[in-house]
């Protein structure tokens, strides 16, 4: 099995996490996107939209979209399941997944392409969308704070999928300056215990 990422994309940086969280060993292949390695033919021969990460399993099917691969990889190695057990945690935690994926970790990405000069060339800017999109982190950050004044992990009382897209999001944020609330104490807490996972290491930003 073979793991294409660049290890500065944010998608590629939340499935290396999954990876080390479940202490999976597979082939990582680099892909440099800055070098537009990701637009080769045979890169999009594995995946046409010419994204990472992309999976390749051994019968070189290929497995692209973060969450796809990250279900697939929970699935194959059960050790530490990372989508929850049972129907009510699997509902519970797919729910947490959605709402920190599309407010938090997808807005942060689009914030930084909207708004921060290295994208200038490469994205059309639409500052009134950066705003939207600082605005949405801000309220993923205030949700995600009520929640974890009740549960120790973003779905509960177990790690899970939705804690590594909700760290990769805050990490993104802290990137673009948009940091949350000094005074979302519970968010800070699990920030902290989240970035000293050995997992974390490859999401974190300096
Ligand atoms: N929905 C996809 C998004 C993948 C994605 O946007 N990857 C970025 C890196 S973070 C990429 O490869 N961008 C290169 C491009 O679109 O040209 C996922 O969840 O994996």
């Amino acid at each position: 099995m073979k793991l294409y990422v660049d290890r500065l994309a944010p998608n590629a940086r939340r499935v290396l996490m999954f990876v080390a969280e479940k202490t999976i060993e597979l082939s990582i292949v680099e892909i440099n996107v800055a070098e537009d390695e990701h637009r080769s033919d045979d890169f999009l021969a594995k995946n046409p939209l010419g994204q990472v990460p992309v999976l390749e399993l051994s019968n070189g099917s290929c497995i692209s979209e973060s969450m796809a691969i990250c279900r697939y990889l929970d699935e194959s190695f059960p050790q530490t399941a990372l989508f929850g057990l049972g129907a009510e945690q699997r509902a519970i935690v797919h729910m947490w997944s959605r709402r920190v994926e599309l407010g938090l970790f997808v807005a942060a990405v689009d914030l930084g392409h909207h708004s921060h000069p290295s994208f200038r060339g490469h994205f059309e800017q639409v500052p009134a969308y950066a705003e939207l999109c600082r605005a949405s982190i801000a309220r993923s950050c205030e949700l995600l704070d009520a929640q974890l004044k009740t549960t120790r992990f973003v779905a509960g009382d177990e790690f899970s999928v939705a804690d590594i897209v909700a760290y990769c999001g805050v990490e993104l944020a802290r990137l673009w300056e948009t940091t949350p609330e000094t005074a979302l104490q519970s968010l800070g807490k699990w920030q902290q215990e989240t970035a000293a996972r050995p997992s974390a290491a490859v999401a974190r930003y300096p």
